[in-house]
């Protein structure tokens, strides 16, 4: 099916839609459309009669004679034109760079105008179409990280003035990675909330458990509950499962649970990611972690094993430290850091009882999650992981 979209009366053409592509069908003149000729639902073949056009600088007085054919010659004065039709399959073939973009000619023309390749925007309108207000949000997206970019640089220092020095380079990974982690570290506002969770019954499971896994080799660590508890809490909080589109005006919300992991490795970090983690119990996911860390730590990660999560996880807990603020793994939203855990005195009921408290710091985007809901979730992570219970609802 085919529609004829009419651009403006100062002519510059029709689009021509079909379900899959849209197609630019310029007019043979400038001029200003005096006629059309045709209405919805009309069927048109090559060479119907779309509309009568007055070019540019023809007297006004000029009576119109519309032409039928595309063969015919245009008047003298006041001169028409046909715009001629052809079957979008002609045309479709004609015009294939255009192929996937669905965009209606004015918005094509304003972005030509603005030297924006449309190619690069996402559109928000039914079926991905390009609207103008994705144009503009797009320009104002990109004019905001050349503001940035055009920050003033550090400057260099000749540290040798100072005492003696040894040059090394930096690995591969942490060149990669440290464009990523300056590029999101500037671009993202990020708050970091910090908490904690009661994990005395988990840890007391942990190891009442831990001698029956490592029968199947399975190394059973506090992180795999975290990766459950996140997993739960993300359902819970869809916006911390979701990403911004290229405009930046409208959320992604996924409704798959991949949750990547930040390894430690000689060469620097690398997240892989664990894919669905709500669907897995903590047996598979404490194999598959001990799978992605071994291929982690061996090079042997694909592109595939670092994409498509929705959320990370950074584990200081095996090393030390109490807090720290984890930076968003773009195009994430969130990340949630864990410490390593320790007996604190808690009071309750009339007295100070040990609890073993995992701290959590979960930095966010803060032009997509409000402080009150990243209050919410960290609390809601606390909470599935002071009674594990809850994550088997
Ligand atoms: N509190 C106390 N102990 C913890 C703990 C925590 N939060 N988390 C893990 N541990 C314990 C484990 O239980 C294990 O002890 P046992 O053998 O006695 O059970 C020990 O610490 C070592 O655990 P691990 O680090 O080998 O395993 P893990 O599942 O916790 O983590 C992995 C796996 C791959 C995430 C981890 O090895 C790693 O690389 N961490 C570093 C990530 C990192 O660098 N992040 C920084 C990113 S920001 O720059």
């Amino acid at each position: 099916m085919a529609l004829i979209n009419i651009t403006t009366p100062d002519f510059g053409g029709a689009t021509l839609e079909s379900d899959k592509a849209t197609m630019d069908l310029p007019a043979t003149e400038a001029g200003v459309v005096k006629e059309i000729k045709v209405k919805v639902g009309d069927k048109l073949s090559t060479g119907s009669l779309l509309m009568t056009l007055e070019s540019k600088g023809a007297a006004k007085s000029a009576e119109e004679k519309p032409v039928k054919k595309a063969e015919e010659k245009p008047a003298e004065k006041g001169v028409e034109k046909p715009v001629k039709t052809s079957t979008p399959q002609v045309l479709i073939g004609d015009v294939q760079s255009t192929t996937d973009i669905h965009a209606g000619p004015g918005v094509r023309r304003f972005a030509r105008e603005l030297g924006v390749n449309i190619s690069l925007i996402a559109g928000s309108g039914p079926k991905q179409r390009i609207l103008k207000e994705d144009v503009q949000a797009f320009v104002k997206n990109q004019l905001s990280q050349v503001q940035t970019s055009s920050l003033p640089t550090l400057p260099a220092i000749d540290f040798s003035k100072f005492g003696a020095i040894e040059i090394q380079a930096l690995s591969r990974i942490k060149k990669i990675s440290g464009k990523n982690l300056q590029r999101n570290w500037m671009m993202i506002p990020h708050v970091t909330q910090f908490g904690d969770a009661d994990i005395t019954e988990l840890e007391n499971f942990r190891q009442a458990q831990k001698a029956e896994f490592e029968k199947q080799k399975i190394k059973l660590t506090p992180l795999v509950f975290v990766m459950k508890a996140v997993a739960a809490s993300l359902k819970m909080f869809p916006t911390f499962n979701a990403s911004l589109d290229s405009s930046g005006e409208n959320l992604v919300i996924k409704k798959y649970i991949h949750i990547g992991v930040a390894v430690d490795t000689p060469d620097g970090l690398v997240v892989p990611v664990v894919r669905d983690v709500d669907k897995k119990g903590v047996a598979e996911l404490a194999k598959e972690l001990a799978e992605l860390s071994e291929k982690a730590r061996n090079k042997k990660l694909a592109p595939a094993d670092m994409q498509g999560g929705c959320f990370s996880i950074s584990s200081l807990g095996g090393i030390g430290g109490t807090a720290f603020t984890p930076i968003i793994n773009y195009p994430e939203v969130a990340i949630l850091g864990v410490s390593k855990s320790s007996y604190q005195p808690l009071y309750q009921q009339g007295e100070f009882i040990p609890r073993l408290m995992l701290p959590l710091s979960l930095s966010y985007d803060h032009r997509v999650i409000d402080g009150a809901d990243g209050a919410r979730f960290i609390t809601h992570v606390g909470n599935m992981l002071a009674d594990i219970r809850n994550l088997l609802l």
